[in-house]
């Protein structure tokens, strides 16, 4: 038990979502984790079936050293907001599509928090998934050095492959060229 407690690294950042059929959009966000190198679980628990559950988990992710929530939810979104009213620790709400309004309701669930209860919402669906990945490094960063400097290296691989500046007058396709 005790290698194995040692071979497991502490989980930085708790991800849950409402449901399984989220976790297909929450890929990119373990991908995001993971290429900073941070230690991450995942949970489906729902705010609305099994709160209770919900309840207990986030006192045994603390205990356990869980330093940012991430929290995914569809529909009437409350997984964030639930979350963070159990919680001191920042959690990042993201928003899923799960029906008819694509997203806006569980949107609208996650930003419009009353003041104290904070929950840093991020874009619906699999921008916001990485995104939530992407926020939760940044924040650890201001603590850690190793994370911080994995947080760089990426802004400059990003800025890297990003399009070089273009001169629309150079492209007679253009309308600014046409004139
Ligand atoms: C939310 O309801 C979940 O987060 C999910 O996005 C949505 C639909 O859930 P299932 O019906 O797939 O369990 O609670």
């Amino acid at each position: 038990m005790a290698i194995l407690t040692a071979m497991v690294p502490t989980p930085l950042v708790a991800v849950v979502c409402g449901s399984r059929s989220d976790l297909p959009t929450l890929r990119g966000c373990f991908d995001v984790l993971d290429s900073y190198g941070i230690a991450w679980e995942a949970s489906v628990i729902s705010a609305h079936r099994q709160p209770e559950a919900l309840g207990r988990y986030v006192g045994e992710a603390e205990a356990a050293g869980v330093r940012i929530f991430i929290a995914a939810a569809g529909l009437a979104a409350h997984l964030p907001g639930v979350l963070a009213s159990l919680t001191g620790r920042p959690v990042i709400g993201v928003p899923l599509d799960g029906g008819t309004l694509g997203g806006a309701d569980a949107l609208y669930s996650v930003v419009q928090m009353p003041p104290g209860v904070p929950v840093a919402g991020v874009a619906i669906g699999g921008a916001g998934a990485r995104n939530a990945g992407h926020l939760a490094a940044r924040i650890l960063a201001l603590g850690d050095p190793a994370i911080a400097e994995q947080v760089a290296a990426f802004r400059t691989e990003q800025a890297a492959k990003a399009e070089p500046r273009i001169d629309p007058r150079a492209d007679a396709t253009t309308p600014a060229a046409r004139g």
